[in-house]
């Protein structure tokens, strides 16, 4: 199934070394490897039947290589977010020249203060968002979407985070109903209805696998979670994001993808 046609993302910036995060035992990125990663992640989303556009660095954001923030893609139109992170909440002035060459301007939503949101707290299954209210996303930020969401005829529900940084780092959606869970999602009720592939602690960061027109992208060194999303039939791609994990971000944070 051909689903998305386009991918936006940004190259890392040299600040990068000094974006958030919460594992600094695991040291700062090799910015070399990272621009080398990013190529790979490039070349592997560009076999995935889908146009990409590069957005050159941007040096005041650490963190602007994690474009899934600041906005949000659907089908209808395109939300620009407001991204809790006070660091990082400039990067959505930066996304929207992009955005225009998809959406009119009418098209083009916001989430306004108070309300924050970014767009890693977002899970899209189908025409339903799943919302991660967290320490970046907060309950006025998903009012605001629910609110534009249903403009559009898309529903959208909350789900209270724990312990994650964003929604997608512990659960995502790989189409044909089928889920991956880690850790806090393996139980939570709003997910009882998928076909789940629980993820073993000592793999969770590989929950964020990301699909793309059939086939799934998953993060080099996880043999439990390649075996497992191969066993459900996909085509399965691998890249290496060691140099990303250490600043918290994995596979879908590096990208747009509609
Ligand atoms: C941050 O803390 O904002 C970045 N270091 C990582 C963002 C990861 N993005 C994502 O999960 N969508």
């Amino acid at each position: 199934m051909k689903k998305f046609n386009h991918v936006i993302v940004r190259r890392p910036c040299r600040a990068m070394i000094d974006g958030i995060t919460s594992a600094p035992e695991l040291g700062k990125p090799d910015y070399e490897k990272a621009l080398r990663q990013h190529d790979d992640y490039i070349s592997t989303l560009s076999r995935c039947g889908v146009d990409i556009i590069i957005l050159p660095p941007d040096e005041r954001y650490p963190d602007s290589c994690f474009v899934e923030d600041p906005a949000l893609i659907t089908r209808e139109c395109a939300i620009i977010t407001n991204p809790g992170a006070p660091s990082r909440n400039g990067e959505k002035y930066e996304i929207i020249d992009a955005v225009r060459k998809f959406f009119p301007e009418d098209r083009i939503e916001h989430i306004v203060e108070p309300g924050t949101l970014e767009g890693g707290d977002v899970m899209m299954v189908d025409d339903h968002f799943y919302v991660g209210r967290s320490a970046r996303t907060n309950a006025e930020g998903i009012r605001q979407l629910t609110e534009i969401l249903a403009k559009y005829g898309m529903t959208c529900s909350e789900v209270p985070l724990e312990k994650v940084l964003h929604l997608k780092t512990g659960v995502n959606y790989l189409e044909n109903n089928k889920m991956l869970v880690a850790g806090e999602f393996v139980t939570k009720p709003d997910f009882e209805k998928y076909e789940k592939f629980e993820i073993p602690e000592d793999e969770a960061y590989a929950a964020n696998c990301i699909w793309v027109n059939d086939t799934v992208i998953v993060p080099e060194g996880y043999p439990h979670v390649l075996e497992a999303v191969k066993s459900m039939g996909y085509t399965v791609l691998t890249v290496d994001t060691s140099e990303y994990r250490k600043l918290d971000g994995g596979l879908s944070c590096l990208s747009l993808r509609f």
